[in-house]
């Protein structure tokens, strides 16, 4: 036998015997590997004259070949084993219990509407909810849109193919609005509620998303004025910022359920391309975004829901959550809202034990 055959067959034995993949790679780096005997085997056949190297090639060249191929089957047979080792040890027990630190985080949306109730229900407001399926009635008829009112048009509403029993239109509700209804008609007067929730619209852009966020809020009393609508949105806005220098614009408008109608804006600034609210719209560096509607309620919707608009009066807003969550956290994009995104909810999401309340603030993040 040549050399290189009984080397062949010692590394090839080697090969066979190799018990871990560590041992494996060293008998590669040993064969093949740049300074490997075959390696430099081939190497010597550079400097040998034709007929030389006519005859040592062939046995080099299938020394290599064997080893090549040992050394892959027995990578392969080695990985098999290890994964087959792994599953035997790293079995699960499902009914135990998760054992690892909570991962998951409490979405923006929820945190906001948690710091809205928190901040109301020091104004005195409770908490009343509505379903999202909602009837064209309530949606729009009590609210003073009648069937041809344009106001309908305009909501790009999701309808469902069904009708009520009572023959009414089925509806994702396009604003939170209907919860007042619900509520003067659950509850009568006075009253004074926030209402927050989803609502959906055919829409969507890096501002608008087809399902959104709102907060409506409804006083109704005796001798409740507009000036009671625009403090309690300042102090509103004063506590769930937490600054003093926030300045409200309030612009003519128009609802068909309010009447004065006034649109909401708040004034703001762009520091390194952040919106960061505080301060006149109109000063030098400051801008208004809208935040919502609001107004005095229709007597009209009063009569619907059967009080006397000549005892009883009151306002209302309604306030897109999602856009009042950006602006205090600083997003820029609200479709990232609902992507689901781990590594956006991470940056972005609150601890589970970061309850807002006044004392502690309602803007404390983990
Ligand atoms: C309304 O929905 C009225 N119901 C508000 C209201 C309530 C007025 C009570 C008077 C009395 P509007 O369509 O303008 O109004 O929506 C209110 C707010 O919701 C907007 O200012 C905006 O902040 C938010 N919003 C509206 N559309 C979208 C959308 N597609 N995506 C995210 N936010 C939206």
């Amino acid at each position: 036998m040549t050399d290189i055959t009984i080397q062949t067959q010692a590394a090839l034995a080697a090969i066979a015997a190799a018990d871990s993949l560590d041992a494996l790679e060293a008998l590669r780096l040993d064969t093949l590997g740049k300074k490997g005997w075959v390696s430099l085997a081939l190497k010597t056949l550079g400097g040998m004259s034709p007929d030389e190297r006519t005859a040592a090639a062939p046995a080099i060249q299938s020394a290599r070949a064997a080893i090549a191929e040992a050394l892959d089957a027995k990578k392969a047979a080695l990985e098999t084993a290890e994964l087959d080792a792994r599953l035997a040890r790293e079995t699960v027990d499902l009914t135990l219990p998760a054992q690892a630190a909570p991962k998951g985080s409490v979405h923006p949306v929820s945190q906001v509407m948690d710091e809205l109730a928190e901040i109301f229900a020091d104004l005195g407001f409770a908490v009343a909810t509505g379903p999202e399926i909602e009837d064209d009635w309530h949606n729009f008829t009590a609210l003073n849109m009648d069937e041809t009112h344009p106001a309908r048009a305009m909501h790009d509403t999701f309808y469902f193919p069904d009708k009520t029993s009572e023959g009414r239109e089925v509806l994702l509700r396009t604003h939170t609005s209907p919860v007042q209804i619900r509520s003067m008609l659950a509850q009568g007067a006075p009253i004074r509620i926030i209402a927050p929730g989803r609502v959906y619209r055919s829409d969507s852009d890096a501002t608008h998303t087809p399902m959104f966020h709102q907060v409506e809020g409804l006083v109704i009393d005796k001798d409740i004025h507009l000036g009671h609508l625009k403090w309690t949105l300042e102090t509103f806005f004063k506590a769930f910022f937490e600054r003093e220098d926030i300045v409200l614009r309030l612009r003519p408008s128009y609802f068909p359920f309010t009447e004065p109608s006034v649109e909401v804006d708040v004034g703001y600034s762009n520091e390194g391309g952040r919106r960061v609210v505080g301060g006149h719209g109109d000063a030098p560096g400051h801008a208004w975004m809208e935040i919502g509607g609001s107004g005095m309620v229709n007597a009209r919707v009063l009569e619907f829901v059967g009080l006397d608009p000549a005892e009883y009066q009151g306002f209302a807003f309604g306030l897109g959550i999602d856009r009042i969550a950006m602006l205090k956290y600083g997003m820029n994009d609200l479709r990232a809202f609902f992507d689901g995104d781990g590594r956006w909810l991470a940056h972005y999401g609150f601890s589970p034990f970061d309850q807002p309340t006044l004392s502690v603030g309602v803007g404390a993040k983990a």
